[in-house]
């Protein structure tokens, strides 16, 4: 995604404070700035700690005690559900150079400081085109680039298929009021379920989806909405683990499942709830 702070930038998605608010601009500036649509991106010196407070738009956190969790399948109910708010983070890693054969180990911190989230794969974490089965994983709907977790197959391990995502502001965790991944090629369920747990305070469960799937090269959204009482959302999600497929993305005998866009609501500092 080319943005204004440059090719390399990974996307930020938020409309606060300092970030220029793109709905104010008209259509051919919103080209020349970069934004994708209306109200998406950052952009001049983009969103710096001090930019983006704990009260997200504005908008009311839940209470993280008195939370359920939602589950959503198709992206247009998520969105819905936040329609309220302006902070939608996306991590789409499109912004990794991942155009060689072979798939790129990036940091689990790779985007902790502009994105305030690790991404924690069994052993590493890797991003590529296509992981070398493009008939499963090629022509991406975020393209260029899909991420799996290692580590890679060898000998008779099967490798990675689990990662652990967790949200940090000021080297504090935080939580976010939703979350969403998409999997792609999940076609092989009876051979390895992939599935999603988001956990709370205290490690506690707060929602689960497993066992879903899509037809050969789908691409499957679920998405997760913590909820207090009265239906409002609030950063009660502390973790989310994702299990994508039974074995390293590429290996291509069991059940092969990559990963593309994570979105969430912008973190909030646990002691700023
Ligand atoms: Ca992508
Ligand atoms: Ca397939
Ligand atoms: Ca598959």
């Amino acid at each position: 995604m080319k943005s204004a702070r440059g090719l390399e930038s990974p996307e930020v998605v938020c409309t606060r404070s300092r970030c220029l608010d793109c709905t104010s601009f008209l259509a051919l500036a919103l080209l020349m700035t970069g934004c994708p649509s209306a109200g998406q991106i950052c952009v001049g010196d983009g969103c710096d700690e001090g930019d983006l407070g704990p009260a997200c738009n504005g908008a009311e956190f839940a209470d993280a005690a008195d939370t359920t969790v939602e589950v959503f399948f198709d992206q247009a109910g998520y969105d819905h559900a936040l329609a309220d708010f302006d902070c939608l983070v996306r991590v789409d890693f499109d912004d990794v150079d991942a155009s060689g054969p072979d798939p790129v180990a990036i940091l689990a911190e790779r985007y902790l400081d502009t994105h305030h989230v690790r991404l924690e794969g069994d052993g590493s974490q890797y991003v590529h085109t296509d992981f070398g089965l493009p008939d499963d994983f090629g022509d991406p709907p975020s393209a260029p680039n899909l991420f799996a977790p290692g580590p890679m197959a060898e000998g008779d391990d099967v490798g990675g298929f689990e990662t652990r995502v967790t949200f940090e502001r000021n080297g504090e965790p935080a939580g976010v009021a939703a979350f969403s991944v998409v999997f792609v090629d999940a076609d092989r369920p009876g051979n390895g379920p992939s599935g999603i747990t988001v956990t709370g305070d205290g490690g506690e469960e707060l929602g689960e989806s497993s066992g879903f799937s899509g037809s050969n090269g789908s691409h499957f959204f679920v998405g997760m909405v913590a909820t207090d009482s009265e239906g409002r959302p609030g950063p009660a999600i502390l973790q989310a683990d994702i299990r994508n497929g039974s074995e390293w993305v590429g290996l291509d005998q069991q059940e092969d499942v990559a990963l593309n866009d994570f979105t969430f609501l912008e973190p909030v500092a646990v002691s700023a709830r």
